[in-house]
């Protein structure tokens, strides 16, 4: 089985220097495959009938180069399907993306993706014979050049979206041998779902790949995930290759690579708080104590949400004392909270790490504040604290360019200051 990551998040993609550190990092917890597809990276997508400039290339270069020396396969994706690939010019558009194909070989790339999620399905599924012929073609001419597969994202990558038409799609697919088909599960943002991945082998007769939509925040940007992986139905691998997409913020998504990867590598003897503490210690070992603390307050992934069965919630020990009404117990662990953040502050010794999640710990450090306040009947100070927290703001990729959000942190925390 294939693992490591696929960029393929909405929103700026990572610097050069973030890939370059996610191929080293990868390659060093054991994984072997890093997915290029970012979504707004503009040669993958709307302009990908154009070759990268000399200076874009290089970083390509560069990234193939590493994957190669620590034995990574490298896949650079395409996604002709938002500014569309226009069948009326088959030829032409093919050769398009064949020359850009060869651009990347001459920058030492092996592996290859066709993206075609994320367009309308209706034209999709009245051009699906022409579909069929691309895919063909495309996966022909990768594997004369270069003896691999070609991954495929199909319009309808989940069970919640594919319908009739999908399926008919679908079916298509099935006697391409070399094609590596992708595939997020029930839903598009969902947990592993044995049963979904084991349908779509019967369908296909393939086991997918799985594109697995966690801990990526492009859909909830104002949020970070710090999670504890426990997020699968079953401890049976029934899936080819498996592919976290992950945050904008590079460093941070680590934490939740390196627990899916201790799952993969061994399903059976996989216990969640070992792995998010190994996870940590890994990245931040001098305050791993204290970012263990931290980290319950960043929750909310919608993998998170979908998964029924699970043991670690969100601030999941100042949730039991605000609903056992245990106003002391309820104090020691927020002042706890802010001695963990003031602690990591002055601790930390993974800088980049730091910077990603410096907003977020800031506004959880005011907001715990201002609920402390608040139960102390310090109504004015809570306000205070509680403006602060909600006024923290980070740079994100929206529909009119770069943009301000303002962060958020704890939902219990929240929960708690209004209803006291
Ligand atoms: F190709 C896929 F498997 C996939 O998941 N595509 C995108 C992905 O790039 C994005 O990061 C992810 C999480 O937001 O979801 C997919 O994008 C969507 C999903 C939607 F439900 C775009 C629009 C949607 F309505």
């Amino acid at each position: 089985m294939k693992k490591g990551v696929i960029e393929g998040f909405y929103g700026i993609p990572w610097s050069f220097e973030e890939k370059m550190s996610m191929i080293g990092f990868l390659s060093e917890i054991g994984m072997d495959q890093y997915i290029y597809a970012p979504k707004d990276d503009p040669y993958h997508n709307q302009k990908w009938r154009v070759p990268y400039p000399a200076e874009e290339l290089e970083k390509i270069r560069a990234s193939a180069d590493l994957s190669r020396e620590k034995k990574l396969e490298f896949t650079w994706a395409i996604h002709p399907g938002q500014n569309p690939f226009d069948f009326g010019d088959y030829d032409k558009e093919i050769s398009k993306i064949f020359a850009k194909y060869r651009q990347m070989m001459g920058a030492g790339v092996r592996s290859f993706g066709l993206c075609l999620d994320d367009i309308d399905k209706n034209i999709a599924y009245e051009k699906r014979f022409d579909h069929l012929k691309l895919i063909r073609d495309l996966a022909d001419f990768v594997e004369k050049e270069t003896g691999n597969g070609l991954y495929f994202v199909h319009p309808w990558y989940n069970d919640a979206w594919i319908d009739q038409n999908g399926y008919e799609y679908e079916g298509l697919l099935k006697d391409i041998k070399n094609l590596k088909v992708m595939w997020t599960g029930s839903q598009v943002v969902d947990p592993i779902n044995h049963k979904s991945n084991q349908d779509f082998f019967k369908r296909t007769g393939k086991k997918p790949y799985i594109w697995f939509n966690w801990p990526v925040n492009d859909y909830r940007p104002d949020k970070i995930f710090l999670e504890s992986f426990e997020f699968y139905d079953s401890r049976e691998i029934n899936f080819d290759g498996f592919y976290l997409n992950p945050m904008n913020q590079a460093e941070a998504s680590k934490i939740a690579i390196y627990q899916a990867n201790e799952y993969l590598k061994n399903p059976l003897a996989y216990r969640p708080e070992d792995a998010f503490r190994k996870a940590v210690d890994f990245l931040e070992p001098k305050a791993s104590g204290d970012l263990i603390k931290i980290a319950p307050s960043f929750y909310g992934s919608l993998v998170y949400q979908r998964t029924v069965a699970k043991q670690f919630t969100e601030d999941m020990e100042i949730k039991k004392a605000f609903e056992e009404k245990n106003k002391e117990k309820l104090k020691i662990l927020l002042e706890d909270k802010i001695s963990a953040i003031e602690n990591y502050r002055t601790n930390y010794a993974n800088e980049d790490l730091y910077r990603e999640i410096k907003p977020f710990i800031e506004s959880l450090e005011n907001l715990a504040k201002a609920v402390l306040a608040k139960l102390d009947g310090n109504k004015s100070q809570a306000q205070k604290a509680y403006e602060k927290a909600k006024n923290i703001e980070i740079q994100v990729l929206g529909e009119n360019g770069l943009e301000k959000i303002r962060v958020k942190t704890s939902g219990i925390l929240e929960e708690i200051y209004e209803k006291n």
